[in-house]
């Protein structure tokens, strides 16, 4: 049997570690991992763009980017998720230019804005840990720290934690099995 997905229930709802592409999720939204453009790039957010198609790209040209650590929402488009939040996580400086306040802003403001709109259902990344270079096993624990104190007081239920490695999929898992003992 496959270690994978792993789901939990926790307070407000269920959290759920899968590992895969996001872009293939069909939840009520996607967070996406952008820029402050918020005009596409490589990672996740070029895969995101790729599969939502051009009219993405189009409504971010309306949004006049986004500071870091901020949210922003846009229809999916060509998506299986009907929305997608962009959020841009801190660039890894070694960790003393408050990366880990902006990287928990970043889970914090999605998840008030996937409840401002009411949804039920979201997936993030692993926000940061690639081209910005977070850290791994330093930003797992404050990806499912802050969905699990903001849970309860959201209209969203069911979190999926979208992993593009096993190895990301045991940091996460790791980190939810610590901070729910
Ligand atoms: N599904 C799920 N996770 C993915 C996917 C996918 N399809 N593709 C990559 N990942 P990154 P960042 C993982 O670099 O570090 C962009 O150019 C990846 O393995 O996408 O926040 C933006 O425009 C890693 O674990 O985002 C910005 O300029 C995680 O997603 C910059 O990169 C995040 O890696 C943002 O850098």
């Amino acid at each position: 049997m496959s270690d994978w997905p792993h789901r939990v229930a926790v307070a407000g709802g269920t959290i759920e570690i899968v590992v895969g592409d996001i872009t293939r999720l069909a939840v009520d939204a996607v967070v996406n991992a952008a820029n402050r453009t918020l005009l596409g790039g490589g990672g996740v957010d070029g895969a995101i763009h790729r599969a939502a198609g051009p009219e993405l790209l189009a409504e971010c040209q309306t949004l006049g980017g986004c500071e870091t650590g901020e949210a922003k929402i846009t229809r999916g488009y060509r998506l299986p998720a009907a929305h997608v939040i962009h959020t841009v996580g801190p660039v890894w400086r070694g960790g003393g230019q408050d990366e880990a306040a902006l990287l928990a802003a970043c889970y914090g403001n999605a998840l008030a804005l996937a409840d401002a709109h009411g949804l039920v259902r979201i997936a993030f990344p692993a926000i940061s840990t690639g081209v910005y270079g977070f850290p791994a096993e330093e930003a797992a624990p404050i990806a499912i720290g802050t969905v699990l104190a903001r849970l309860p007081d959201v209209s969203v239920e069911h979190v999926v934690f979208c992993c593009f490695s096993a190895g990301s999929a045991v940091l996460h898992r790791q980190a939810l099995e610590a901070l729910t003992r």
